[in-house]
Order: C-alpha cells, then sequence, then structure tokens
C-alpha cells in the first residue's frame, strides 16, 4: 500500500497532540508511560519521552533524565521502573520487594531489574536540539552532561561488569523484561527452560486495560516473569547469586548494541566537554567490547544478529528486529549496507502486506510473526525510529528519511497507541503512549544526528564464549 504523506493540517495537528499527550501524562518531574496501562515512569521509555520533549522544552526534557537517575542503584544500575503514586500496575512494590537489596536508592520504589541503555543516546539528541537554541538551554545542557557523566558512566559500567562478568561482549539479561520486549519469540527457548516454582498467588492487572487479552502475554507466560522475579528477590537482587540459581540468562544483542552506541556518545560528549579522561578512556572500551560481541553474533546465511543462550551455549535464530542490531553499533560496513537493504526489503518493511512499510517487531515471513500479540509482529513506532536513527548516523539519510516519513504516516490518527497491527495499522495496546507521541515529536523536527565515526572490526579480540551451563 503507498505512503500518503501527510497533508500541512495533519502535521500540524499532529504536533499539538502529541504535546497535549505528553503534558497530559506529565507529572511534574517525570512523564507515566502512558495514562492507565502504565502509570509509572519507565527507564527506556524515559529516553525516548526526553528526547521529543527536547524539541519543545529543553530543561524539561533534562528533568526527566535527572528525575530516572534519582532510581539508581549504587551498584549503577538503572532500575525499569521507578514507582509513583500507589496503582493498579501489577507487579507492584510489594511484588518486588527490592528492600532485601543492599544496593537500592533510599526514597524512591523502584523494581529490580533493568531495561534498555537508550538514555545517553536521548542525552545526546536533547544536546543537538540545546545547541540550536543556544543561550541558556545550551549552558544548562552542557553543564548537566558533564555533571552526570559519572553517573551514566556508572550505569554502563554496570552492564560491561555485573551483566558480563567474562566479558563476552554480550550484556547479560535476567529476566524479558530486561530487553524491553517481553514476550518476543527471542525468549521462547530460554523461556521454556524456566519452571515456575512456588510463589506467592497474584492476579494480573494488565488485562483490564485492553480490549482483547489475546494482545497481551499469556498467562502461563506470566507465571514465569513473576517466577523470575521471585528468583531476582531470593537472590537479594545479587547478579552473581541470581547466575548461580536463575533459571533465564541470555546475552541480549539489542542491549548490547545500544551499550555500544551509547557509550561511543559518552565517551564523545566527555571528551567534548572535558570529563574525566580515564572515564573517557573506559567509555571507549565498553564501546569497542559489545559492539565486537554484537558483530560476532551475527548468523552469516541470514545477515542478523542472534541473541545467545547462556545457560544452553545456543545462538537464538529467530527474525525479529533485534536482529538489526549492527546497524546501530556499527562497525562493520558491508553488514551495514547488507542490513540496510534487508530492512528495507521484502522480508521487512518492504513486505507486500504491511499496511505501513516500517519495522514490525517480527517479520511478517518468519513461522513465529503473530500480527496481534505484543512483541511477536505488530509495529512498535519506537523501534521505527532507531533504525531511522541509525540509518542516519551511518550516512543512510535516503533510508532514514522513508522510514520517518512512513512512520509518521502511521501516526497521523494521532492516537499514539502503544502499538499496531502490521498488516491494516490498527491500534494496539494502550493509548495516549507517551514514547509513541515523543517519536512523533522527534520525527516531526526531522533532526539528523551526527555522523558516526569509522571504527575497525575487532571480532578477533575476544575470547570464545563459554556458556554459564546449567545449574
Ligand atoms: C513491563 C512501558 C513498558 C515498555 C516495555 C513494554 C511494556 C511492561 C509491561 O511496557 O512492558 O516492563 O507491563 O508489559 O514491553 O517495552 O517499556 O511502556
Amino acid at each position: 500500500m503507498p505512503v500518503t504523506q501527510p497533508t500541512p493540517n495533519d502535521i500540524a495537528l499532529m504536533a499539538g497532540r502529541a504535546g497535549y499527550v505528553l503534558k497530559a501524562n506529565d507529572r511534574g518531574r517525570f512523564t507515566v508511560a502512558s495514562p492507565t496501562l502504565y502509570p509509572h515512569m519507565w527507564s527506556w521509555d524515559a529516553g525516548f519521552v526526553a528526547l521529543g520533549i527536547a524539541t519543545v522544552s529543553v530543561p524539561r526534557a533534562l528533568d526527566e533524565l535527572r528525575t530516572l537517575l534519582t532510581g539508581q542503584w549504587s551498584t549503577g544500575m538503572i532500575p525499569h521502573i521507578l514507582f509513583h503514586s500507589p496503582s493498579d500496575y501489577f507487579p507492584d512494590p510489594d511484588r518486588w520487594r527490592t528492600q532485601v537489596a543492599a544496593a537500592r536508592p533510599a526514597g524512591v520504589l523502584t523494581s529490580g531489574v533493568t531495561q534498555p541503555p537508550i538514555h545517553v543516546i536521548a542525552l545526546s539528541r536533547i544536546l543537538h536540539d540545546a545547541r540550536r537554541r543556544g543561550g541558556a538551554d545550551q549552558e544548562l545542557c552542557e553543564r548537566f552532561v558533564l555533571d552526570t557523566f559519572p553517573r551514566w558512566l556508572a550505569w554502563h559500567r554496570y552492564l560491561a561488569t555485573a551483566r558480563d562478568p567474562h566479558e563476552h561482549g554480550l550484556v547479560e539479561i535476567h529476566h524479558g523484561w530486561e530487553s524491553g520486549m517481553d514476550d518476543s519469540p527471542r525468549w521462547d527457548g530460554p523461556y521454556s527452560r524456566v519452571r515456575p516454582g512456588e510463589m506467592p498467588p497474584f492476579t494480573r492487572r494488565d488485562l483490564a486495560h485492553v480490549s482483547d487479552p489475546s494482545q497481551r502475554p499469556s498467562d502461563a507466560e506470566y507465571r514465569r516473569y513473576l517466577w523470575l522475579v521471585e528468583q531476582k528477590v531470593r537472590a537479594r537482587y545479587d547478579d552473581a547469586a541470581y547466575r548461580a540459581t536463575g533459571d533465564f540468562v541470555v546475552g541480549d544483542v539489542l542491549v548490547s548494541a545500544l551499550l555500544a552506541a551509547a557509550s561511543d556518545l559518552l565517551a564523545d560528549m566527555g571528551a567534548e566537554f572535558g570529563a574525566d579522561p580515564a572515564g573517557i578512556e573506559e567509555s571507549r572500551l565498553i564501546a569497542r567490547r559489545f559492539r565486537t560481541g554484537v558483530l560476532r553474533s551475527v548468523d552469516p546465511s541470514t545477515g542478523l544478529a542472534r541473541d545467545l543462550d547462556l545457560r544452553t551455549g545456543e545462538h537464538l535464530s529467530v527474525d525479529s528486529a533485534a536482529g538489526f542490531a549492527p546497524l546501530l553499533c556499527g562497525g562493520d560496513d558491508a553488514l551495514l549496507r547488507r542490513q540496510r537493504d534487508l530492512l528495507l526489503g521484502p522480508r521487512w518493511c518492504g513486505h507486500s502486506r504491511l499496511r505501513w512499510p516500517v519495522v514490525p517487531s517480527v517479520s511478517p515471513a518468519s513461522p513465529a510473526f503473530r500480527d496481534r500479540t505484543y512483541w511477536r509482529g505488530p509495529q512498535w513506532p519506537v523501534l521505527n525510529w532507531l533504525m531511522a536513527w541509525a540509518l542516519n548516523r551511518s550516512g543512510e539519510q535516503e533510508a532514514a528519511n522513508a522510514l520517518r516519513l512512513a512512520g509518521l504516516a502511521q501516526l497521523v490518527d494521532c492516537d499514539f497507541a502503544e502499538y499496531y497491527e502490521p498488516l491494516t495499522g490498527e491500534q494496539l495496546g494502550s493509548r495516549d503512549q507517551s514514547w509513541t507521541a515523543a517519536i512523533a515529536l522527534d520525527f516531526l523536527a526531522a533532526r539528523r544526528p551526527g555522523r558516526r565515526k569509522h571504527v575497525r572490526l575487532l571480532t578477533a579480540e575476544l575470547p570464545a564464549v563459554t556458556p554459564a551451563g546449567p545449574r
């Protein structure tokens, strides 16, 4: 189906309505991920929200990141939820029981797992806006970058050490929620080995907020999700203790690629503003290690990156959008061109049955594809934004612009849904989802990120991966 370009009227309405959604979801110093289904602050949502808000207000965008940092644990970990006032969201703080963890922050209730490290990427976008505006905004943002440099470095260092103790170059996740793609078929293999044991009974609340339960993960999946929370609590949120006892330990290529890209940017910004040279060097090393880990995970026959089940040593070959991780972190120009063609080609954005030519979470050509089920096929505007951002950084402006324009056309209904049915374009999940509105604002502002610097391919430098093995 051809992409009809939004009219100037559509664009004005979209900008106004996106701003309205973000304002309505604003709780003062942070933004709820959505008004009903997700009434708290989520970590990677906050990154996207901040970069969208920056197109309107740099100080308010920085507040978003500042608030997120109040939830940082003493290990450096940024938790995936900062809880706000009591709500019907489940699992709630009583279920997370983070009081068992010595590293939790004082005065803020949080979850005990992470989400993808998008934040420094967002910060670099905010800086871009701040510079465009100049004056007080620029000054405020440059100060913020320098002041918070050690905090972002601590976050990245946490992922690079506690979550990659053997320096494989892949960030280990302990829960599907840590990937941000909760029920993706990427995790079907590892989850099949999660065997829920005794735990307190629970009632799901998410189903009350969607019109059709099949759009959400199943009850069987939720039992596994909560069992992993239980295992984290029993390990007192100590990563080594969980690694020795937990059921789900997987090297995530998308998280790793984002860590590499964010570490490149952190080093660049740090160098520019005179941050601690040792921290800058550390950041560059982190970028190098995880870029290499991602490139090494690529299946030569498909051209897609593969996660690694660290319990079994198996590469997980699924046609998921996470396979485009190398596009995000760069490092191999030939692979980059191959991924660009794949992404725009008939298995992905160019698939003939798609309503809008934007990236689906799973290829419609894959047997794992489900058109309405959460991360098993639907299109998530934030994923499309990431692909467009990565293409732009790689000098692929034409391809990036095609995704941007199609992404805007998809959002012209101004519902700002959580995700979209890829074959019909129907809005699914929550409405007025903050990060979707934020992406619309960013796409409307049509800014281009700076080009990525050229890096050498370094796959030979890493030790072979030795999986943790069964417990
Ligand atoms: C669990 C908030 C979050 C997103 C995730 C998305 C969904 C939560 C849930 O909503 O996850 O973290 O309850 O389903 O999968 O990516 O950050 O928008």
